[in-house]
């Protein structure tokens, strides 16, 4: 598919899961843009530009992806990018009823940029931000949950 997809999140840190999503996405976008925003219901671990460097690291790999930050909507950031879509990733039938509400508001905001949702590869439908983030606090293994540069940073953030 043609164009500009935006893959956004809070990505506090990027996961494999997420890094699944962005790379399904990179094989059918021209262009994949993963945009941190500051969701304001969570209290981040790590700083906007933190997480986007670990991004460009975890996704140097990728030539189509590039990575960007916002502090506003996420519509209004896509209208003024130009983009054709949004990436949400389902990890299971509990994310659904969140994504439908946030989808839903969005299209009323702009009925023009499609929301597409890619299904995670089932081995990491497990995995969020927030579970690794639990298992990293009390010195657990992460090891194949995130990217090496990942867990460096979060056994840092956690050393004794
Ligand atoms: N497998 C597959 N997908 C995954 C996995 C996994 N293991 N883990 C996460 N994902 C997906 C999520 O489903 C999501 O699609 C994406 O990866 C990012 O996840 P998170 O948790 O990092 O990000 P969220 O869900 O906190 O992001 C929420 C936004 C920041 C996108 C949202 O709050 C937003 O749009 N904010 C901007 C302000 C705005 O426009 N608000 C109005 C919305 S109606």
């Amino acid at each position: 598919m043609a164009g500009l997809a935006i893959c956004p999140g809070s990505f506090d840190p990027i996961t494999y899961g997420h890094l699944d999503i962005i790379e399904r996405a990179a094989r059918v976008f021209d262009e994949v843009r993963v945009v941190v925003f500051n969701n304001q219901s969570k209290s981040p671990l790590f700083s906007v530009e933190e997480r986007k460097k670990l991004i460009r690291e975890s996704t140097a790999g990728i030539h189509n992806v590039t990575v960007e930050s916002y502090g506003g909507l996420l519509m209004k950031y896509a209208e003024e990018a130009g983009a054709e879509a949004i990436i949400r990733g389902l990890r299971a039938v509990s994310d659904f009823e969140y994504e439908m509400q946030i989808t839903s508001m969005n299209r009323k905001l702009n009925e023009e940029i499609e929301t597409f949702f890619v299904m995670t590869n089932n081995q990491y439908s497990f995995l969020s931000s927030s579970i690794v983030k639990e298992i990293a606090k009390y010195q657990g293994e992460i090891t194949g949950l995130v990217p090496e540069v990942v867990e460096k940073a979060l056994q840092d953030r956690f050393k004794r």
